[in-house]
């Protein structure tokens, strides 16, 4: 009976669905879509770099698009003084952006480069074929591969490698999007962004220092060590931001690589107007957070109505401020009090993401050369303690009456070292005298911060606001943290 009566609804809900697509106008474009051969003399596609897209295509006939795509392997940074070697399509993470017309016939060519190591192929999702290319792709160092395909349907694509192991190609950074426009093209905005997101697996912690391998069992485990934006932790921060101004509209093409992660893709203080979710053809409007799947891409697009920073993170939310998925849009332009009162979103949100980098790469350098100076140790602290500190301590180091101790001056933090370093390593619980006043609240510990990060922070502390002492070393942080407990559940 059971099983008739579902039998029943599924009939009535696909009738109902029949009738309802019959009433709405198909967009065009959507499905299968073969207008014929392609004509004129074949174009070579124009590849761009993240966070760029390629112009709109303005176009009325299928052509025949040559695309030229290079893998290379690279040493980069995946986050402020930590190297990756990462594989890539065109140099970069994600790969070079491939923008097509619907009904288009690509001549495919994939290099790899002879300096590189491994073979590689590329699966894309926007073919339709078996193993979307992967298998006329596979291509040794120092060869070429050429295959063609006609794309048939429109929407926003993923594609990557496939070469075994296919985890680990992907996890390095193998991936990226192709556009295939609907004939008509898209309705024009001021702005296209290319964002991609990842996650990355190495050997050392997050944030630690040098040259960092792939880590195959913390990839098969699904805990990464690193989710970002375009390859890096920073990516699109600072001089890197995307930028708009106020009363302009944004199109954001915005794919997932994974390898594992799905995302919970947030822009802070902005509502997408419009989101193709899943890529396909149908918009939802009014969306907060939208979800995009390893290996699957959004388009979203929404208006400029007040500066600032809008900042854009996995919601996920540890994945934003403790492995690097944030990235920010900064809209210039002028203040409309009716929308909203003004203040800036930074300081809220950013905390050491938003740090002086300039600073800390410095502190790095020297650090490495053996020339670290107390100086160079205090401006990258300085740069540390914002956010990370100043929250409870405040910028000026005064603290709170009854709830926060002061750091300046304060006789507590300068009478022992050792005893600050722990403090902040493991955290601080019951009652403390700070400069004759009494304090019995909680301070968590910072563990999550790395031994430079901590002397960075430590010596900028006990040299500011009327403080002097000497400096803290790496060292000495390693040291109390390998002779201390932390509380159950911190980091290590
Ligand atoms: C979430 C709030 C919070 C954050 C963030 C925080 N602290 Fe604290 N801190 C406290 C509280 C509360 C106490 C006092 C704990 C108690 O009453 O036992 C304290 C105590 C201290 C003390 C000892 C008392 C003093 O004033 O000398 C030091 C040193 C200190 N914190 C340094 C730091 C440093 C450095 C950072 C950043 C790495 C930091 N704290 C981040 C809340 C915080
Ligand atoms: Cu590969």
């Amino acid at each position: 009976m059971r099983a008739t009566g579902t039998a029943l609804l599924a009939a009535v809900c696909l009738l109902s669905a029949c009738l309802a697509a019959a009433a709405a106008p198909k967009p065009r474009g959507s499905g299968p879509g073969d207008f014929g051969p392609p004509q004129g003399e074949p174009i070579h596609a124009q590849l761009t770099s993240p966070p760029f897209v390629p112009p709109p295509i303005h176009r009325n006939h299928p052509a025949k698009v040559i695309v030229e795509l290079e893998v290379r392997e690279v040493q980069k940074e995946i986050s402020e003084g930590v190297t990756y070697t990462f594989w890539t399509f065109g140099g970069t993470v994600p790969g070079s952006f491939i923008r097509i017309r619907q009904g288009d016939t690509v001549e495919f060519h994939l290099k790899n480069h002879p300096d590189n190591k491994m073979p590689h192929n590329i699966d894309l999702h926007g073919v339709t074929g078996p193993g979307g290319g992967a298998a006329s792709s596979f291509t040794a160092p120092g060869h070429e591969s050429q295959f063609s395909f006609k794309a048939l349907n429109q929407g926003i694509y993923v594609y990557h490698c496939a070469t075994a192991p296919v985890g680990m190609h992907v996890g390095n950074g193998m991936y990226g999007l192709m556009l295939v426009e609907p004939p008509e093209g898209m309705k024009p905005v001021d702005h296209e962004y290319y964002v991609m997101q990842g996650d990355f697996y190495t050997v050392g912690r997050y944030r630690e220092h040098g040259h960092q391998d792939f880590d195959m069992q913390k990839a098969i485990d699904e805990t990464p060590t690193y989710v970002v934006f375009n390859g890096a932790e920073g990516a699109l921060v600072g001089d890197r931001a995307l930028k708009a101004k106020v009363g302009e509209t944004v199109r954001l093409f915005v794919g997932n690589g994974g390898p594992n992660m799905v995302s919970s893709f947030h822009v802070i203080g902005e509502i997408f107007d419009r989101v193709r979710y899943e890529g396909g053809v149908h918009e939802q409007e009014n969306v907060q957070t939208t979800l995009i799947p390893a290996g699957g891409a959004v388009i979203v697009e929404f208006h400029l109505e007040v500066p600032g920073s809008y900042v854009l993170v996995d919601h996920s939310i540890f994945r934003a401020f403790n492995k690097g998925a944030l990235a920010i849009l900064k809209a210039e332009g002028p203040e409309n009090k009716a929308i909203y009162s003004g203040k800036e979103v930074d300081s809220v949100y950013l905390g050491d993401v938003a740090a002086n980098r300039a600073a800390v790469t410095e502190a790095r350098a020297a650090q490495a050369r053996g020339t670290l100076t107390k100086e160079q140790q205090i401006k990258a602290g300085e740069a540390r303690f914002t956010g990370t500190c100043s929250v409870c301590h405040q910028g000026n180091g005064e603290g709170l009456p009854n709830v926060f101790p002061p750091l300046a001056r304060s006789d507590f933090l300068m009478a022992d070292k050792q005893r600050a370093i722990g403090i902040v390593l493991n955290g601080l619980t019951g009652m403390v005298t700070v400069n004759g006043s009494d304090f019995n609240s909680v301070m968590p510990p910072m563990s999550q911060l790395n031994d430079d990060e901590l002397a960075n922070i430590l010596t900028f502390v006990r040299n500011s606001w009327g403080n002097s002492g000497d400096a803290v070393s790496a060292e000495e942080v390693k040291q109390v943290r390998a002779s201390t407990k932390r509380p159950e559940g911190a980091a290590h």
